[in-house]
């Protein structure tokens, strides 16, 4: 039967740009989404459904030889907030079915089913630090944090349990920071306002930011973010007990955004208009990662200088 590749939440910032990269690499693709297909690939099989289709889920796996899975369908840290009972439904226990889909796929075709899982530096908390490790003091305030870690625990333990039959799941994840595209504008996030200003400041629109101007959050980039999932994704193995990997380009403060954008683009206006909804979970995410595992596994490597990072995204 021919590999398979699996891929949920396609539409997303994340799941859209990894689409159209596996099928520039030749790969045979269904592609789940609860929405139908912004742009259509004729190479693609599309189903138009949402992950909580248990059914649907299993018929997959039954149809398909599915060799690599990656999980994109999620609620956002805002949203999965003011949803909790949904997030559960999605960000958890969908998310757990699709990972024992995958688990019980391979041990009844005698493989490995490789499963990628976007976390988030949502895990971290409930203090700011700075420079995170994986293994940094990890205690989640939000609906969103806690979803994420469970998963990334979950999958690591069935990992971890395929490890000695070589049969089952091989789960990889990376957390990241907030992902500023130069194309499209996320929502439902507490990082979005990176993304929201710097196209608000090309349009010449006002913008009001919901933090304080003294907020440091770490960033990445759109392309590094999609490199970076399919390198890890395209290690033959990764000789680690760890499966869960920090990743970031640069970590700056918002008045440090806003005065770059000031100066590029003099019609800019920026207003403060301080949302604790927002304020309290960015109080409790990290300034700025440690990716120095991500540097040896796949060479991973980050730009320290903002306005090079800035510069790089607006001039796409
Ligand atoms: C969010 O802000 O919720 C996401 C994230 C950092 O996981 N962009």
């Amino acid at each position: 039967m021919k590999e398979t590749i699996l891929i949920t939440g396609y539409n997303g910032e994340l799941g859209s740009k990894t689409l159209k990269k596996l099928v520039s690499m030749g790969k045979s693709i269904i592609a789940l989404d609860i929405n139908d297909p912004i742009e259509k690939i004729h190479s693609v099989s599309y189903i138009k459904d949402t992950i909580t289709n248990y059914q649907l889920i299993n018929s997959i796996f039954k149809d398909y030889h599915i060799t690599k899975v990656y999980h994109f369908a999620a609620l956002l840290s805002q949203t999965a907030s003011q949803n909790p009972e949904l997030a559960f439904e999605i960000n958890e226990k969908a998310s757990k079915n699709l990972i024992d889909c995958s688990y019980t796929f391979g041990i009844k075709n005698n493989c490995i089913t490789r499963f990628f899982f976007p976390s988030s530096i949502a895990v971290y908390g409930p203090t700011k630090i700075e420079n995170a490790s994986e293994q940094d003091i990890i205690k989640p305030t939000t609906v969103y944090g806690n979803n994420k870690l469970i998963i990334e625990e979950y999958g690591s333990k069935l990992h971890e349990k395929s490890l000695s039959k070589n049969v089952g799941l091989d789960f990889r994840s990376i957390r990241f920071p907030g992902v500023i595209s130069y194309d499209t504008v996320p929502t439902g996030g507490t990082t979005d306002y990176a993304p929201q200003m710097i196209n608000n400041a090309k349009k010449g629109k006002k913008f009001e930011c919901k933090l304080s101007p003294n907020t440091i959050l770490p960033f990445i980039g759109i392309d590094k973010t999609i490199t970076s999932i399919i390198d890890i994704m395209g290690l033959k193995t990764i000789e680690s007990k760890l499966r869960v990997f920090n990743v970031q380009e640069a970590s700056f403060s918002i008045k440090e955004l806003s005065d770059f954008l000031l100066r590029k683009f003099p019609s800019f206006q920026i207003t403060y208009n301080k949302d604790k909804n927002f304020q309290s979970v960015a109080d409790t995410w990290p300034s700025s990662l440690n990716c120095e595992k991500a540097n040896k596994f796949w060479n991973f490597s980050t730009e320290k200088n903002f306005e090079v990072f800035i510069k790089k995204i607006i001039n796409k």
